[in-house]
């Protein structure tokens, strides 16, 4: 399996930074915690449905996406025929014989329509946060707010199920969860119409119970959670392997205190659990076991690598490989250049085949970028490709002995180690100067296609990506405050994102004269 799949780890991580972060928070901040409404957004056999969208003649088969011996997920035409996310080939070929298989390994299609939902939902809203490639966070409170003032409540009605209750009536105490609900309704109706995909989605106030209830009617479906339902909804999972953010290593540390299901963890000694864990983690995973978690829907920042790959049945000769780097590398440095960093790292990766290993041979050669190409990179000159092109081939003769032959089944270049081009990285004013971000976060493996930085519903003046950047709360603060200055935020339809990014970036390099970063986002 490729290992550039965000995991369940960087939950786990992400939690448990924000809980040291949110340590000794005031009242009034659990106080409006309490309050959020947050989305979990997964999408329904994520791979599958994007095989189904490149060959619609699979859409009705039952159907397995296979990597190495394993089905690392399947359609829901072959769910109904017993076959499961993780079986083997061999068990899941002999429940559904008639099971059509394709090979998952390049997760080209994959990222690159994981990054297109992302980028769809934060064009409605700046806050999401990317879970794998399938699943998204979204803190939708202030969309709610919004809503709720120009709605009567009476009006309103919960989209899709309630969380143990076959219908449910809106009255002031669950009003927003309601609107939440009609947002995820849309997000969905959006990912629908723009991408063809459908998703599940869970309405709760925090991520852990968004994410839990999600999963509660698949596929196609939205689970709202109301809060009293909470102890319910942690009750029904079946063991503490079902809380996300509680990992591996401190579930064997739990075990070994005879700790295995949620009520043990629930029940158990504080005092107890902080001798073992201290105290920060002691609280965060017995509040997890409880439903409660107050970590932030964190948006994403720009990638922090830009590659492109191709792959093919064969390549053989020097010049088929020198061809096919120039195009990957004409391409790419196109798209670094709309990025506007700079980069400093390069790297040629090659797949050459074999016949026991066929799809996880990669082998790469990396190289510091020299400043003069890097620098022809961020102007956009046409020499950056013929020097870049050399460089790929020295790295390439370090891989192979081309006196042999060869067989290479797939090349990727890759720009990593990327940086603004103000040289005071950690002076906030690095960040206006920077063109026009156009990624979004990645760990330094990942690699993007064509994924442009989306334009947050923010005031004209605002940079987005800047806003981006910023922790959640601060930038609620702000939304908050614009909110209430001047109706500016509207939610911008996606034919304005150009011209309101050229706007953005002028007013932005207007606002960086100032010395207060709140000057930055106040609304001229
Ligand atoms: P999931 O969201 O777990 O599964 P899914 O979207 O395929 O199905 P569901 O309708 O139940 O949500 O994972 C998302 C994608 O990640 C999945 O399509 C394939 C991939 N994947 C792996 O590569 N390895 C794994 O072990 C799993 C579980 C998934
Ligand atoms: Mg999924």
């Amino acid at each position: 399996m490729d290992t550039d799949e965000e995991g369940d780890n960087d939950w786990d991580r992400s939690l448990e930074s924000d809980m040291l972060e949110t340590e000794g928070s005031s009242t009034d901040r659990v106080t409006s915690i309490s309050q959020r409404v947050i989305l979990h957004i997964d999408l329904d056999c994520f791979y599958a449905q994007v095989e189904m969208i490149r060959n619609p003649a699979l859409r009705n088969k039952p159907l397995g996406i296979q990597q190495k011996y394993l089905i690392v997920t399947c359609n829901y035409v072959a769910r109904e025929h017993g076959v499961n996310k993780l079986m083997s080939v061999t068990d899941a070929v002999e429940k559904c014989p008639q099971l059509v298989l394709v090979k998952g390994e390049d997760l080209t299609h994959y990222r690159e329509m994981s990054y297109k939902v992302t980028e769809l939902l934060m064009s409605y809203c700046p806050l999401v946060e990317r879970l794998g490639f399938d699943e998204n966070f979204m803190d939708v409170t202030e969309m709610v707010e919004r809503r709720l003032k120009e709605t009567c409540i009476s009006d309103l009605s919960f989209n899709g199920h309630v969380y143990k209750h076959e219908s449910m009536a809106v009255d002031e105490e669950n009003a927003r969860l309601a609107v939440g609900s009609v947002i995820a309704a849309e997000m969905r109706q959006a990912i629908f119409s723009t991408l063809g995909l459908t998703g599940c989605a869970g309405i709760a106030n925090n991520k852990l119970l968004a994410k839990l209830v999600a999963g509660t009617f698949k596929p196609n479906q939205q689970t709202t959670l109301l809060p009293y339902s909470t102890a319910e909804l942690m009750s029904s999972l079946t063991g503490l392997i079902k809380v996300p953010g509680i990992g591996y290593k401190t579930r064997e540390k739990l075990k070994a205190l005879g700790l295995v299901s949620v009520r043990d963890l629930q029940l158990y000694s504080l005092a107890d659990l902080v001798r073992e864990f201290g105290e920060v983690t002691a609280k965060r995973i017995q509040n997890l076991a409880c439903g409660i978690d107050d970590s932030p829907v964190t948006p994403a920042g720009p990638p922090q690598s830009l590659s492109d790959e191709d792959s093919f049945k064969k390549i053989s000769t020097l010049e088929e490989v020198q061809k096919k780097t120039e195009e990957l590398l004409t391409s790419l440095t196109e798209r670094m250049h709309k990025d506007g960093r700079r980069p400093h790292t390069f790297r040629l990766t090659i797949r050459q085949y074999t016949v026991t290993n066929r799809w996880f041979s990669r082998e790469s050669r990396q190289c510091p970028i020299p400043n003069h190409t890097g620098l022809k990179i961020t102007c956009g000159s046409s020499e950056a490709v013929p020097q870049l092109l050399g460089l790929s081939m020295k790295l390439f003769h370090k891989m192979l002995d081309t006196r042999e032959p060869f067989h290479l089944t797939l090349l990727n270049v890759c720009f990593s180690n990327l940086q603004a081009k103000s040289s005071s990285k950690s002076s906030i004013a690095s960040f206006f100067t920077q063109k026009c971000p156009t990624t979004t976060q990645m760990t330094s493996q990942q690699q993007v296609s064509m994924y442009d930085f989306p334009y947050f519903n923010v005031p004209a003046n605002v940079d987005p990506y800047v806003f981006s950047q910023l922790p959640a709360d601060v930038q609620r603060e702000l939304l908050t405050e614009w909110r209430q200055q001047k109706p500016v935020l509207k939610i911008p339809s996606k034919h304005s994102h150009k011209t309101s990014s050229t706007r953005d970036k002028k007013s932005a390099a207007k606002g960086s004269q100032c010395n207060n970063i709140l000057k930055y986002f106040k609304p001229n």
